[in-house]
């Protein structure tokens, strides 16, 4: 016993690490600032994008550099104003807003946390930059506490842009045309193969927040084992780091000597376990488990982890502590070559993909939003989603937690349909932001398994060493679940699903395959997953199929467009997923219809304002699908864990020997 823990911390111990950001909580220690509201904003749209930097529109308050106007952050600015050209603008988007930092903070440090901006950001606090960030949809914060006026009103101007290159995640390309052909002077467009609105701005909030000077500056939890016997233990594995500024600064080794206290409370409040020290293992006795929706009467039990750290103490000197507190959920998560288990029991999917997508705010975070879709989750039957196409904010993996709703957590990596994006450039950013997805994440016992792309061109020879790298990167962060990407490749073209645990794909029968041709679907869509099945023998998730619906649109017999042939196909495809489900050896693990609700995209040729394969409307009216839905989810929500055959074939404990097969025009493997 003793050894095999001894393994899990030393397993631990070697997870590659990367800093993770800490949600922003206030406690004893931590007092917290949240500058949502009403910012001033302005765009620049000289004809070069660049008149703000040789301006320095940072220098001065921003009405300074001309006319400004109101933009609520959260926000994406796209659909704010009245003007397709802030619509659709592509360049830096200039946001900017005054506080006042109260003069008790002085003895603290101080963070300033972006939720997400989309795409680079630069960050100025009183005209002095404090940082840049990549990628649109992870937080990222600056230590601001030598910039801040303590006790007056301070200035923050954040410069966003949200040009997109074949080397950003999602990529794009931005295409010049010339004044020969009638364009206007230094007109240029940007595009990108990935089908959604490439909405731009602050995202989600923007806080401030003081720590200690001695603070917890990450967390790692897990729980690694169920004991047989439930009554007995759930063991949780933790690593805590703690960062002294004092040392920050000298540049002495951090985390010696100091005290670490890791406490674990139910929900009453109630000790359970508590340990010692920066890494180690803690028993739950009598564990209430972390269980989705519909595999157990309690949904979603969480316990707080709580951490203490102090420095030792020194002289007459008051011992600082800092105090984090943090929901975690006990529950183990394995993959073997037919089933996904929760707590040692299979799970079904009965999801959705989404989108972080709203009518008026874009992808601007908003609880109204985000509590009705957990509602409307609810009312569906819904288990399961995918964060498709990039993670959602934080607060909405929270709610998964508590509402006990499984979830997918998928990295920005969507249209990915060039060889261009496959370049060292983009490997290495592919990685920094799968490290900042995971290390933001892999708290939340909702999330279950992490997606590395979305539809890349994984045909093409490089796919397999550029995926073999990034998956193999995302377990060196996290021991603990399973990693996938989602196919679209012909089950014999693809060369990187090798190199995943569950086999994720995506195939529109009926709609972008054999449009219009109902009779075909149940017999080409059993002869696709079979094919995939043998080519991998891994789980399969059926992650995305559908059909374009417009509210309101009927015929019959149906045709494609109407709700009739949304649920047509729907039917057809429910009789193929239960015939697999009925399998003696079930290999299918899951079916996630696209999507929740409809969506805005760029425009074009095959878009009738946006994407309308939702089972709701973009304003959550529910479709005649939604309904079918529901029936079918509420059903098999009641068998998940319970009625599945699964006891053919021989259970194999997860292991991942990849060794079997070709890597092809492998990739240097690159350090971060
Ligand atoms: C899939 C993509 C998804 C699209 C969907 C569609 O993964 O982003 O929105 O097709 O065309 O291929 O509706």
């Amino acid at each position: 016993m003793e050894q095999k823990f001894l393994f899990l911390l030393i397993q631990l111990i070697c997870t590659r690490h990367v800093v993770g950001l800490l949600f922003p909580r206030e406690s004893e220690s931590r007092d917290m600032k949240d500058l949502s509201g009403r910012w001033k904003f302005r765009v620049d749209d000289s004809t070069d994008r660049n008149q703000s930097f040789r301006e320095q529109w940072w220098e001065k308050p921003l009405h300074a550099s001309g006319h400004v106007i109101d933009m609520p952050v959260p926000a994406s600015y796209n659909d704010i104003t009245q003007d397709s050209k802030i619509r659709d603008f592509v360049g830096w988007a200039w946001y900017e807003t005054t506080f006042f930092a109260p003069a008790s903070w002085k003895s603290s440090l101080a963070w300033l946390q972006v939720g997400s901006a989309h795409y680079n950001s630069i960050v100025w606090l009183n005209s002095i930059r404090v940082g840049d960030h990549s990628g649109g949809h992870l937080p990222f914060e600056f230590n601001v506490t030598n910039k801040l006026n303590y006790g007056a009103t301070n200035r923050l101007t954040i410069a966003v842009n949200n040009t997109l290159t074949p080397t950003t995640l999602p990529p794009g390309t931005v295409n010049h045309y010339s004044k020969d052909q009638g364009y206007p002077d230094g007109y240029f467009t940007q595009k990108y193969d990935f089908d959604f609105f490439n909405y731009a701005g602050i995202h989600r909030p923007v806080k401030l927040y003081t720590t200690p000077h001695l603070r917890v500056s990450d967390i790692f939890t897990y729980t690694q084992t169920i004991t047989q016997d439930p009554s007995v233990a759930a063991v949780n594995v933790f690593q805590v780091n703690i960062t002294d500024a004092k040392d920050v600064a000298s540049g002495a080794k951090s985390n010696a000597g100091y005290n670490i206290t890791v406490v674990i409370k139910d929900a009453e409040g109630v000790t359970v376990a508590n340990g010692t020290g920066q890494t180690g293992y803690l028993y739950v006795y009598f564990p209430k488990l972390w269980w989705p929706v519909g595999m157990s009467s309690e949904v979603g039990y969480l316990y707080t982890l709580e951490v203490y750290a102090s420095a030792p103490s020194n002289g007459n000197a008051p011992a600082q502590i800092d105090v984090y507190r943090m929901p975690i959920g006990l529950r183990t998560i394995e993959v073997d070559e037919t089933q996904l288990k929760i707590n040692g029991k299979p799970f079904y999917f009965l999801g959705v993909g989404k989108h972080e997508d709203w009518d008026v705010r874009g992808k601007g975070f908003d609880w109204s939003m985000v509590v009705k879709d957990f509602n409307l989750l609810a009312w569906l039957g819904a288990n399961s989603f995918r964060t498709s196409h990039y993670p959602y904010s934080e607060e909405i993996m929270q709610m998964c937690d508590e509402r006990g709703i499984v979830v997918i957590d998928e990295c920005p990596a969507v249209g990915m349909r060039s060889a261009d994006n496959f370049v060292n450039e983009t490997l290495l950013h592919h990685q920094q932001v799968v490290g900042e997805m995971v290390s933001r994440d892999r708290n939340h016992p909702s999330v279950v398994m992490w997606s590395v792309a979305n539809e890349p061109l994984s045909s093409l020879p490089q796919a397999a060493g550029y995926f073999k790298t990034v998956l193999d990167y995302a377990r060196s962060l996290d021991p603990s679940r399973p990693v996938t990407f989602v196919c679209n490749a012909h089950y014999d073209k693809d060369v990187a699903t090798p190199y995943v645990d569950v086999v994720s794909i995506n195939k529109y029968e009926g709609w972008y395959d054999d449009p219009g041709q109902l009779d075909v679907v149940e017999g080409r869509l059993k002869f696709y997953i079979d094919k995939w099945h043998q080519t991998r023998s891994k789980p399969i998730i059926h992650m995305e199929w559908g059909a374009g619906a417009i509210a309101g649109f009927h015929d019959n017999p149906s045709v494609m467009f109407t709700e009739d042939y949304l649920v047509d196909l729907m039917n057809r495809h429910f009789a193929v997923f239960d015939e697999l489900r009925n399998d003696t050896d079930p290999f299918l693990i899951g079916e996630m219809i696209w999507n929740f609700a409809d969506f805005n995209t760029a425009q074009g040729t095959n878009r009738v304002q946006g994407n309308k394969k939702g089972l709701f409307t973009r304003n959550r009216a529910p479709k005649w699908p939604a309904y079918v839905i529901r029936e079918r989810y509420k059903e098999l929500q009641k068998q998940n864990g319970t009625t599945r055959n699964r006891n053919s074939r021989r259970e194999k404990h997860w292991e991942r020997n990849y060794d079997v097969f070709q890597v092809q025009d492998a990739f240097e493997v690159l350090e971060l």
